[in-house]
């Protein structure tokens, strides 16, 4: 079979076995969209706000729910209100990097409650293998899927060389549960052996650092543009914050024109990489 990222996401969504995983990968298919915002804001009313207007042109919101000064548990009755009018996924961007014990009580308990509402998290390998046991007591029996942050967008990143490729390696030894990576490029054929038990392994890649207008931020974050990531390094998921809702969540026809644009550059650069 051709490598995960020459087929069609409809394609691939019949092979995933984890409910996430499967979840996204329709719901890109059904919106004809590979985009993800990152709604980074501190106001509750920002937030509900900005998911309400680029809703419609996402297949996946991205959440720190850490950032909520306001947070109270009904954000998450109307977040969840609005995944289902806009028909969208959830992913905290948790990033989780402790031993098992305390990785589970951090996704299934706290104030936030990650595990019950949000249907993807992610977490740092460099604990090792029981950071996956510990969050997988938790997330796996409600269906919910794992990213490990295989690589970083920002300058400078340690998460590189053989670091990568045993964030690989532990992914293919989990999964029921590992779905894929954050990561700038595809992860197939990096490191040993791809698991021979898994016709065609296929990993989902989401990637942040995407902008059409600047090349960084000033705090280390570096961008390129939904081509080069999509087309060129074979990503499935652009993950774009800033460069949608910029530094003022009430203009809501520039935020819905930027996710427009963003949404179909990545839509055509999906369609220029599966072309025959
Ligand atoms: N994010 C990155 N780079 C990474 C990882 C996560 O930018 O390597 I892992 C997060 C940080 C922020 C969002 O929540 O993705 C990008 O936001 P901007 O598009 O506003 O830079």
């Amino acid at each position: 079979m051709s490598s995960p990222h020459l087929r069609t996401y409809a394609e691939r969504a019949l092979q995933h076995k984890n409910p996430a995983a499967k979840l996204l990968l329709e719901t890109i298919e059904r919106k004809k969209s590979n985009l993800a915002v990152s709604v980074d804001v501190a106001s509750a009313k920002d937030f509900l706000a900005i998911i309400d207007v680029v809703g419609p042109f996402v297949c996946l919101i991205k959440t720190h729910i850490d950032i909520i000064h306001d947070f109270t548990p009904s954000l998450i009755t109307d977040l969840q209100a609005l995944s289902v009018k806009h028909d969208f996924v959830i992913f905290e961007d948790r990033k989780f990097a402790d031993i098992g014990n305390t990785v589970a009580l951090q996704y299934s308990s706290g104030v936030h409650k990650i595990a019950s509402w949000s249907h993807i998290t992610n977490a740092h390998p460099v604990p090792g293998p029981s950071i996956i046991s510990g969050l997988s007591s938790v997330g796996l029996p409600l269906g919910r899927g794992l990213l490990l942050l295989a690589e970083m967008s920002t300058k400078g990143s340690l998460a590189s060389g053989s670091y990568t490729e045993a964030a690989v390696q532990m992914a293919r030894e989990h999964r029921n549960f590992v779905i894929g990576f954050i990561a700038q490029r595809r992860m197939d054929g990096i490191g040993t052996t791809p698991d021979e038990s898994i016709p065609d392994e296929d990993f989902l890649i989401l990637t942040p650092g995407v902008g059409l207008d600047v090349s960084g931020d000033g705090m280390g974050q570096q961008y390129r543009t939904p081509r080069q990531v999509v087309l060129d390094s074979g990503c499935d998921v652009i993950i774009v914050g800033r460069g949608i809702y910029g530094k003022d969540p009430s203009l809501v026809e520039a935020i819905s024109a930027q996710a427009q644009r963003y949404r179909d550059d990545g839509w055509a650069a999906y369609l220029a990489r599966i072309k025959p």
